[in-house]
């Protein structure tokens, strides 16, 4: 079975900011931990290319809505690249094959019975491309704007396919019910529920006054509403509509294990999507989980305010990994955050110099001069060191739990609260005061610390893959080496014939701040 990952795709209708730097690394980091975990992953991202919005966009630029989609496509892929995601397929839904599966997903839900053509008038967002009902709207400075989003609304009136949304207001409670896990987290699936709950109106599916999308089959003056062929890309990328009973690629890939989007989107994943799927008999995906806002300093990120980060900046800045790190260990996955250089700097200096660099670099750099280069050989151990090991030992079945419902910000907390108790180890045992009185007990000592960073290096590839492979290196352990093995096995074996250890530097640690002679 294949362990199937989404992100949202991106509308390319401007620039990557880090809002999308940040949902790209999570899922990226969900992917290289399955793999290591030794699951088959397909990871899927790419951009959503068709609506009015980027219609509009490109009209004012002067360009067809395809050259734009071209060009800032590339962007979000580059990006990506540069952030190190490891997605198996961007997909555009400018794609061929994306417009035979939105055909084939109208199709089935047209046989169920669950389209009819009607003429709809109301609110319509450009920017969020949505419809909203008359009380979801409000005047703001005389502009009539969607409340949840601030954005300007136009009246809208044409002839328009409707999806029956109203029949699935039951099957979705029953669903949220029966299957918490469907959403996450549980604050934001209980504020759909109580949307639902407020009853469902059927939902226009289809545009007549413009033509950049996918065409309704039959009907080709209408596209699809915008949101109708987006969701749709879930499908695609599964190789949708493959027989799912004679075990071709679908079969196998679907559904998918893990969709992550932002809290903006919820309602389109949360409610449509799965009425969709019920409507053409599709299976619904294991889990869907929605992440908060990134916001700088506190504030929302706008081009009026002048404040939109360029993720390439903070990358050049500060590093890749250290990046990587920070957005995950800073911000409870689910929940608004913030970040500033000040806290990168913060996070790189308290967490990765001091509690991993050094520790690491300490060790490893006693190892090199007292022990010959070579991992030593442990003697028996004590009640400390088996407690620091099982500690140690114990993070990888608690990382499969948080991973699994997306409390990334969880798994990483576990490593680093084993660095923090494999520092106090290391300052309370002073092993540089051992050899001089016990040195089998100091080898002893560095033994287990190293184990300790062989087993956290090993958990944390996934969030910071350059820098551990540096550090697995030093230590004579294969990178990606699987994350069973952070279990089991012992650097010992693992370091047999293994080249000599030298010290190694993390996140920047200061020099000279990890002289082992020196103590804590
Ligand atoms: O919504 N912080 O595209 P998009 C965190 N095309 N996440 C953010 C963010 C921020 N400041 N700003 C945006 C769309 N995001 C649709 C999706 S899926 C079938 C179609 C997240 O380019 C946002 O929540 O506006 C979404 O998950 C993703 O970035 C793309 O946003």
């Amino acid at each position: 079975m294949t362990f199937y990952l989404t992100t949202a795709i991106a509308y390319p209708n401007g620039t990557p900011h880090i809002g999308h730097a940040y949902e790209y690394v999570a899922a990226d980091i969900i992917a290289r931990f399955k793999r290591l975990d030794g699951e088959q992953v397909f990871f899927l991202t790419g951009t959503d290319e068709h609506g009015l919005k980027m219609q509009q966009t490109a009209q004012r630029e002067g360009i067809t809505s395809r050259e734009l989609a071209d060009r800032n496509a590339a962007k979000f892929r580059h990006l990506q690249d540069v952030l190190g995601s490891t997605y198996d397929r961007f997909i555009r839904t400018t794609d061929t094959d994306h417009y035979a599966a939105s055909q084939e997903l109208w199709r089935r839900m047209e046989a169920a019975g669950d389209i009819y053509l009607d003429s709809y008038s109301g609110w319509y967002s450009v920017r969020d491309e949505a419809y909203f009902a008359e009380d979801e709207t409000e005047v703001r400075d005389g502009v009539r704007v969607a409340v949840s989003s601030g954005a300007e609304v136009t009246w809208t009136e044409e002839e328009s396919y409707f999806f029956r949304l109203s029949r699935y207001a039951e099957p979705l409670l029953k669903l949220y019910e029966e299957r918490p896990e469907f959403f996450g987290p549980e604050g934001r699936r209980n504020e759909i529920a109580s949307f639902v709950r407020s009853g469902l109106n059927d939902l226009s599916i289809s545009r007549t006054t413009f033509d950049w999308g996918v065409p309704v089959p039959g009907d080709e003056k209408h596209v699809m509403y915008v949101w109708v062929d987006a969701l749709t890309n879930y499908l695609t990328g599964a190789g949708f509509p493959g027989e799912a009973s004679s075990g071709d690629r679908f079969g196998q890939v679907w559904p998918p294990n893990a969709q992550i989007i932002g809290k903006d989107i919820a309602r389109f994943h949360a409610v449509y999507w799965p009425a969709f799927l019920m409507s053409a008999g599709i299976t619904l995906p294991e889990r869907i989980h929605a992440h908060g806002f990134l916001f700088n300093a506190g504030e929302k990120m706008s081009k009026s305010v002048g404040n939109v980060v360029d993720p390439y900046d903070l990358i050049d800045a500060f590093g890749l990994d250290a990046l990587r790190f920070f957005l995950l260990r800073e911000i409870s996955y689910g929940q608004d955050g913030s970040y500033s250089e000040e806290s990168i700097i913060t996070r790189k200096n308290t967490d990765l110099a001091n509690e991993y660099g050094n520790l690491a670099q300490r060790s490893l750099s006693m190892v090199a001069k007292n022990c010959g280069g070579q991992v030593p050989t442990p003697g028996s151990l004590t009640a400390e060191d088996e407690e620091l090991l099982a500690l140690a030992r114990g993070v990888l079945p608690e990382a499969r739990r948080h991973v699994d419902v997306q409390n990334l910000h969880l798994y990483v907390g576990a490593c680093w609260k084993v660095l923090s108790e494999a520092n106090r180890y290391f300052s309370a045992q002073e092993p540089w005061k051992l050899k001089k009185t016990d040195a089998a007990r100091m080898e002893t000592v560095l033994w287990v610390t190293l184990e300790v960073v062989r087993i956290i290096t090993l958990l944390i590839q996934p969030v910071m893959p350059e820098s551990t492979g540096k550090i697995l290196d030093q230590l004579g352990v294969p990178a990606g080496e699987a994350a069973a093995a952070a279990g089991a096995r012992n650097v010992h074996a693992a370091n047999e014939g293994a080249p000599a250890i030298t010290p190694v530097h993390v996140g920047g640690a200061a020099e000279g701040a990890g002289d082992p002679e020196a103590g804590r």
